[in-house]
Order: C-alpha cells, then structure tokens, then sequence
C-alpha cells in the first residue's frame, strides 16, 4: 500500500498584534533613519518603545546573523550556506527574537518596532533565492505564530538603493554582494505581498530625500493609529 501523504493544511491567517510594527525594504531603502523617526513619533507619547532588527535582536540571535552574514567565515572554510540553510538560520534567530524579545515587550505594554521580520524571508529567500512559499509559510505558522499588524515597506528601486550603500560600506556583506538581479527579484515579492494585503501594509516612496520618507512614514504611522 502507498503511504499516505498528508493534505496540505488550508492556511489560517496568524493573528497580529497591535503594538507590533515592522519596516520592510530592499537594500539602501532607509529603514534605520525611518525607525528613528518612528520612535520619536511613538516616545512622545511616553510609552515605552523597543526598537529591534532581524536577524538579531538577542544576543544568540546576533550571533546567528553573525553566521549568516559575514563574507569571510564562509571564504575561510571555502563554504557559502546553501538557500535552505539561510533560510533556516533566519528562522532559528527568528523563533529566538519572538520569544526572548518581541513576546515579553508586548506583554508588558511597550511598542515593538522591528527592522525586518517574516516579510524579509519571502522577499530574500522566497523571491531572491526562489524557495517554496509554502515552505517558509508553514515556518512562520511553527516557528513564528505572530504577525506585525503594520508594516511599512520602503521602495526604492535596485540602482539607487545599492548606490547609497555603496557608498557606506566599505565591504558589502554576504547578502549585500549578490547580483542586481537577485534584488530585483527581493523587490517584486515585496511589492506583491504589500498588494496581496493591503490593511497591512503601506508602501512608502523612498526615493524621496530622508526628511520626507520619515515625515511619510510618521504620518502613516499617525493614520493608522487613528484608523485602529
Ligand atoms: N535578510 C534578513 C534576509 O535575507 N532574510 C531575512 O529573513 C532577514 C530578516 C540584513 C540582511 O539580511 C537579509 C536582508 C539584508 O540583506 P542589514 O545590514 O541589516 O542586513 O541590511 P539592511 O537591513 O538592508 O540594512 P541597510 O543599512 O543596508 O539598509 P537600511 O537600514 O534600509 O538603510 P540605511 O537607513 O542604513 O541607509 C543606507 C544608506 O543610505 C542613506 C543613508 O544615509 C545610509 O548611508 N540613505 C539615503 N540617502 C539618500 N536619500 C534617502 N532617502 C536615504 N535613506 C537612506
């Protein structure tokens, strides 16, 4: 008799959080000044605000990205991680950052602003590495069960982007150092899934000069908050 192979489960939306925010974008996009202003936006209302990033945001967790991004541990034992172990290894710092970090802030009350979270593994391994959705949905439903219930998604396009950065780093990482074809592809599964949900999203032009992409970011901040 052949075995059984087990239905694919229908997929149940993850529930959200309403004090859970996270930026989005390709590279060079702004998401650290963007994060700073939506700090400042969220502190003057004198509540507490974790800031954080992905992969990191526990010092296990930074180790992790430490592995995940650094060009000269892979030179050194002539071994680059293959698509599925990155995108294990982000879960891995993932499943660590939701539990020591983001879970316990929510409980008490704070704001959690995360650069990065999930919508980085359907972007980079999903539509830059070209792995199964299915596959990293059915992580994030395991390993991850939370949802940010707004996210920002800074879009640039690929020249103009890996421009600024170009221009800061001195020595791209792992990531960084892929091919503009890989990004091109990073952005169109960001711009597909802002499409696919659009309560949670808001796509912002980050083309603009870093006053304004903040200026924008905090006032979708504001009508959302308005509209919660
Ligand atoms: N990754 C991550 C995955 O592949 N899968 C995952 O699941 C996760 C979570 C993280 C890498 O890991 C990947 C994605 C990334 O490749 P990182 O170093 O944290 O590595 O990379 P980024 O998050 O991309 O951080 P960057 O610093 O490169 O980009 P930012 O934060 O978007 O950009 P920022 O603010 O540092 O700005 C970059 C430069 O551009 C200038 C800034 O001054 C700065 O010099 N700049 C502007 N210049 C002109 N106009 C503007 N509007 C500007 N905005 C910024």
């Amino acid at each position: 008799m052949s075995p059984r192979i087990p239905r694919p489960q229908r997929s149940v939306p993850l529930p959200t959080h309403p004090r859970f925010i996270t930026l989005e974008g390709g590279e060079g996009a702004g998401k650290t000044t963007v994060l700073n202003a939506l700090r400042d936006a969220l502190l003057a209302g004198d509540e507490e605000v974790v800031s954080t990033r992905e992969p990191g945001g526990t010092p296990l967790a930074e180790l992790i990205r430490g592995l995940l991004l650094n060009p000269h541990a892979d030179r050194a034992r002539h071994e680059a991680p293959s698509a599925e172990t990155e995108l294990l290894l982000m879960f891995a710092a993932r499943a660590q950052h939701v539990r020591e970090t983001i879970l316990p802030a929510l409980e008490r009350g704070a704001w959690v602003l995360s650069d990065r979270f999930t919508d980085s593994s359907y972007a980079y391994q999903g539509g830059g590495r070209g792995l199964d959705a299915g596959f990293i949905a059915e992580l994030e439903r395991r390993v991850v069960g939370l949802q940010p219930s707004l996210t920002l998604l800074l879009d640039v396009g690929v020249a103009q982007g890996r421009e600024r950065t170009r221009g800061r780093d001195l020595y791209p990482d792992r990531i960084e150092a892929e091919r503009d074809e890989f990004f091109e592809r990073v952005r169109a599964a960001y711009l597909s899934r802002a499409d696919a949900e659009p309560r949670r999203f808001r796509v912002i032009d980050a083309t603009q000069t870093v006053e304004r992409v903040s200026e924008e970011a905090v006032h979708q901040l504001r009508d959302w908050q308005a509209g919660a």
